[in-house]
């Protein structure tokens, strides 16, 4: 039996019917430096109730998935350094052992959609990396959205992983991805990625409705909502891509490899920018959350 527990807030929202957003943990664990990423985590939940929502950080405490994190836990496992990073091929093996686990995309999405959760926000997904053909490295992310009825919004993906083998694959999988107002798929840091939107949306209605109408289908799987980062926060090309780029090849001449490679490049993109990189990524997910939260009240509550 797997054990979940809903936070206090959480467990109410469910009870009086009000729409609740997931939020993942890996971010907090190993995408963010302490003492940003329990900050951060505070003020994404934040604006997912001031649009009226209810916040569910996702994450195994002692073999206990945890829907909604009460504030010591959250604040106890942005400073700990032992948390595993689960995705689905770690996340049973982490319950069954009574573990301590960060979610990603990817393991968020399964416990979201067994506490009947259908919108999730975040900033970026994993992907298929540069140099897949060679690594193989295809975050377990992309297969998570064509199995698992949840709507993922994110800005998009980062530039240090291949994003047209991204869409690609995407495509391949059946996974809509559907760009917010925007022409273009949006790559994180900057709205645009010089790839064209797959589909453009309009409003979070429409999101809401396309949502519905995959499970009407009888089609599993979610979907991918590319939210651009706000014009205001966005970084130039011209300053992060040589970042990524020496981050990419510290990584390859270092060996990193398997489920180390985001976290590393995003430690080392996050020093070299001295914030900046940081910065524009505190915003995207604020931007992310007030977006998911309209989605989820388009929905309807059951
Ligand atoms: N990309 C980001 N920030 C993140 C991650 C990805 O820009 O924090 C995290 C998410 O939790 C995502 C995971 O699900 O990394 C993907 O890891 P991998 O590539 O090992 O599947
Ligand atoms: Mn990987």
């Amino acid at each position: 039996m797997i054990n979940i527990a809903f936070s206090d807030e959480v467990r109410v929202a469910r009870e009086t019917g009000v729409p609740i957003v997931a939020l993942e943990s890996t971010i907090i664990t190993h995408g963010m430096p302490f003492p940003t990423n329990v900050e951060t985590a505070r003020r994404v939940e934040a604006e997912v109730r001031s649009c009226g929502a209810v916040p569910a950080t996702i994450a195994v405490i002692d073999g206990v998935v945890k829907v909604g994190l009460e504030p010591p836990e959250l604040d106890d496992l942005a400073r700990r350094r032992d948390v595993a990073k689960l995705s689905r091929a770690d996340f049973a093996v982490c319950l069954a052992r009574g573990g301590i686990g960060a979610t990603t995309v990817a393991a968020t999405m399964i416990a979201a959609h067994h506490a009947g959760i259908r919108v999730f926000a975040t900033g970026g997904i994993g992907g298929v990396h540069r140099g897949a053909e060679r690594s193989f490295d295809i975050s377990a992310d992309l297969q998570e959205l064509s199995q698992t009825p949840v709507t993922v919004v994110a800005a998009g993906a980062k530039a240090i992983l291949d994003l047209p083998k991204t869409l690609e694959v995407l495509e391949t999988l059946g996974v809509p991805v559907l760009c917010y107002q925007s022409d273009a798929f949006p790559a994180f840091w900057m709205r645009d990625s010089g790839l064209p939107a797959p589909v453009r949306v309009e409003t979070p209605e429409e999101i809401a409705s396309a949502h519905l109408m995959r499970s009407d289908l009888g089609l599993p799987g979610g979907q991918l909502v590319a939210n651009p980062i706000p014009e205001a926060d966005a970084l130039n090309g011209a300053d992060i891509l040589p970042v990524i780029e020496d981050a990419l090849a510290e990584a390859e001449r270092s060996g990193i490899a398997a489920k180390e490679v985001t976290p590393f490049l995003l430690d080392k993109i996050g020093t070299a920018t001295q914030g900046a990189a940081l910065q524009a990524n505190i915003a995207l997910v604020l931007n992310n959350a007030r977006l998911a939260s309209q989605i989820a009240s388009a929905m309807p509550q059951s």
